[in-house]
């Protein structure tokens, strides 16, 4: 049986072959009819173009003990003795810390707090359960890109997450501006899958954690999916939040101003929606990176 064939077989084909596959999504982007804290037009808002935005999700004194918390883990020697930590491509900068969840008491809180965990139950349909959580440091002067991706084609691909069940939540720790690095997404872009060229290599998370060129968009998909949707750049102030679905194109530009642009990311996966195999083939990621077990989060 040849390599290609051994992999689990998936409509979202990536990583596989010599072009690109552009397939539409097959599932809902916003399940059931639950009730939550996302008001119905912002729930028809996030169905049509896959995210929506909170002005004042967390308030501002609540955001500096997150902040606190954070820059506590980057700063952990222990923690910086182990993969969690992942740092910047050419300084020893740190770009992110994963598992944040797990390893404070604050973060463990937070991935409860009804204000977020309400809004992925409402907009997955089911009680859901943390896949991945990060802060994303972006710091200034020498914050590097995080190049235009779906983060369901990686966590499809080497996580094996089925179906586009996950939604991310983004809270800003600092200010998102038009000039720092803020998130850009396509808007609309969650309704088709862009199926990537180039396999996948042996821990691949080591370098696309820190920047990554497998499991990226080709240039012509790219300019066709930006042609038809444009551009949103999401900015917002301290304690804001872009709740984005698992397959919207997404990217941010490297940030040389001197404001960093640090925000965190909580990843909900429905517990409907558990990881299998991987879809490209390679042996599933570390837990720190990608959840296998279902833990469902409680109610805060
Ligand atoms: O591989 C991942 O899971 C991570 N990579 C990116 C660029 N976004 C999602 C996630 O942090
Ligand atoms: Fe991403």
């Amino acid at each position: 049986m040849s390599l290609a064939t051994a992999r689990r077989a998936t409509a979202y084909r990536s990583r596989l072959d010599s072009e690109p596959l552009v397939v539409p999504r097959r599932e809902p982007v916003v399940w059931g009819d639950l009730d939550g804290p996302i008001a119905p037009d912002d729930l028809v808002d996030y169905d049509r173009r896959g995210f929506l935005t909170v002005d004042q999700l967390v308030d501002t004194g609540e955001v500096a003990v997150l902040q606190d918390e954070a820059f506590r883990l980057a700063a952990d020697p222990e923690l910086a003795t182990t993969e969690l930590v992942v740092r910047e491509p050419d300084s020893d900068q740190v770009r992110s810390v994963f598992d944040i969840h797990r390893v404070s008491d604050v973060f463990a809180d937070l991935v409860a707090d009804e204000r977020l965990a309400g809004r992925a139950r409402q907009i997955l349909g089911s009680e859901v359960y943390v896949h991945q959580s990060r802060v994303n440091f972006k710091p200034g002067y020498r914050g590097r890109e995080f190049y235009w991706h779906s983060d369901f084609e990686t966590w499809h691909g080497e996580d094996g997450m089925p179906a586009m069940r996950a939604v991310s939540i983004s809270v800003a720790l600092t200010e998102n501006t038009e000039v720092n690095g803020s998130v850009m997404i396509i808007p609309g872009s969650h309704r088709v899958f862009v199926g990537c060229v180039g396999a996948t290599p042996e821990r691949h998370y080591r370098q696309s954690l820190r920047s990554q060129q497998v499991g990226v968009p080709d240039d012509d998909n790219l300019a066709r999916l930006v042609g038809e949707h444009g551009i949103c750049q999401i900015t917002g102030g301290v304690g804001s939040a872009l709740v984005f679905d698992s397959n919207c194109m997404h990217g941010s530009n490297s940030n040389i101003t001197p404001f960093a642009r640090s925000n965190l990311f909580i990843v909900y996966n429905s517990v409907d929606n558990p990881l299998g195999t991987p879809f490209a083939g390679t042996p599933p990621r570390p837990e720190f990176v990608a959840h296998r077990t279902v833990h469902p989060v409680g109610r805060r």
